[in-house]
């Protein structure tokens, strides 16, 4: 059965093949008729010619409905008329299934209908484009951590406790223990990867009850966190650039023809190269004020900052050394400012937004347990993590890259929705 995919059909000039797949779309001119077949690896018109194939396999173009699955068996053509630049001459065909009428059809239809037909949607030419390149991004990654000497030591997610701060928390009950909670992010155990490893990453799902209906939210989304012993800040910006240019220039070189079907202009994905802008949390604001943005020293940038910085920048910038107070409790102090944590965030330009966010992590066991009374945050649940500050506590540091803000990013969409395969958000749960 496994017969050739039609992103092979260049080693199969002038030789027979078969293909399987589903009607993608039709059509007809007088003695000639085109199917176009796609199979997920891309699509490819068949040739029907009447004369030159028997009146039963002509008729066939005619019951075969969008998306009926069928193969066929045929002569690879090079065409440079057709799409994809070759077709095959049909000489045989199967039908699997006659479709019932397709509800997508090649018509514009509204977000919510084709996000309510996500199973459906997903066959489409620009989700596929999406798709691939979230593939070729989430390989990118692990190549980069893997030929650098990272080891993969992946976060549980079901947690007994919060890391990203108590309010996004989604609970669950846990048999007999009580709760517990959907991981918001695997950094905490990554720590503990990082002394016994090294160098580590963890990559998996992560969940946020983000109340918030913003294009660049999701309640499930999936997280890379690299988590490096002996790394200062600095270290760690420089491996998020290292990190960034690596990822988007393998997307440049190997999904050019994605990024061309969703044209994407690419000319600030070219410059993704080390080394990135650099600013601090101080130097954002001035930002701010030039641009005439209220916008008071000691609060968090919102998503119109956010735009408003990276518009200043034609790449990403890394954003360093926050104000403490509106970061994380584990977040170390800059020795030469205590009010700022050696925090770091990384924008993405054309207004896409934080990406990025990093840290190095506080190493000493009496600052820390200090943080973790001011944050309110129970310390038993914590017991285990403060180990890592008893037992041969070192300087570390890592961040988080959402993987969903990456490809809309990297393919230019104005909403994370389209770039999950089912995408899980406040008012969206199904399919
Ligand atoms: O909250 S972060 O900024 N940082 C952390 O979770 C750290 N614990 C990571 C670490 O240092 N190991 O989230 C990191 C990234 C952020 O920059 C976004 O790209 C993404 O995770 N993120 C999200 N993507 C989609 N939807 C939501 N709700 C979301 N929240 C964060």
């Amino acid at each position: 059965m496994p017969g050739t995919h039609i992103e092979d059909l260049s080693q199969h000039v002038g030789g027979d093949v078969e293909l399987h797949g589903w009607l993608y779309n039709k059509r007809s001119s007088g003695k000639i008729r085109f199917l176009l077949l796609r199979d997920g690896t891309g699509v490819v018109q068949c040739v029907m010619m009447k004369g030159n194939i028997s009146e039963e396999l002509f008729a066939s173009f005619d019951q075969l409905t969008q998306e009926s699955s069928f193969s066929v068996k045929g002569k690879v053509r090079k065409d440079e008329r057709a799409p994809g630049g070759f077709e095959i001459e049909l000489s045989a065909l199967k039908i699997h299934q006659i479709a019932k009428e397709y509800p997508i059809t090649p018509k514009e239809h509204g977000v919510e209908f084709l996000a309510d037909r996500r199973h459906l949607w997903l066959r489409s030419a620009r989700q596929h484009a999406i798709m691939r390149v979230r593939h070729t991004i989430i390989k990118a990654i692990r190549d980069f951590f893997d030929g650098r000497g990272f080891t993969l030591v992946d976060s549980p997610i079901l947690t007994p406790n919060a890391v990203e701060g108590t309010t996004t928390l989604f609970e669950t009950e846990y048999f007999d223990l009580g709760k517990a909670y959907l991981t918001q992010s695997g950094q905490l155990y990554a720590e503990a990867g990082a002394m016994a490893f090294g160098k580590v990453y963890c990559f998996g799902p992560t969940f946020r009850a983000e109340k918030s209906k913003t294009r660049r939210h999701l309640s499930e989304f999936w997280m890379v966190e690299p988590e490096v012993a002996f790394n200062d800040l600095n270290d760690n910006i420089e491996l998020a650039e290292e990190f960034l240019e690596y990822i988007v220039q393998t997307v440049l070189k190997n999904r050019a023809e994605e990024l061309k079907n969703l044209e994407r202009n690419t000319t600030f994905l070219e410059n993704v190269k080390k080394p990135l802008a650099r600013i601090s949390y101080d130097e954002a604001v001035e930002i701010l004020k030039k641009k005439g943005v209220a916008f008071e020293w000691g609060n968090d940038f919102g998503g119109t900052d956010e735009t408003v910085i990276s518009e200043q920048f034609d790449r990403p910038v890394i954003v360093h050394r926050y104000p403490a107070k509106i970061k994380a409790f584990y977040m170390k102090r800059d020795p030469l400012n205590p009010e700022l944590a050696l925090a770091v965030d990384v924008l993405a330009p054309e207004g896409y937004g934080e990406i990025i966010g990093g840290s190095q992590r506080e190493d000493d066991l009496d600052v820390l347990l200090q943080r973790i009374a001011e944050h309110k945050l129970p310390q038993s649940a914590f017991e285990w993590y403060l180990d890592l500050r008893r037992f041969g506590s070192v300087p570390h540091s890592g961040f988080g890259l959402g993987i969903e803000r990456t490809v809309g990013w990297i393919c230019g969409l104005d909403h994370v929705r389209e770039t999950i395969p089912f995408p899980r958000m406040i008012y969206r749960l199904a399919p």
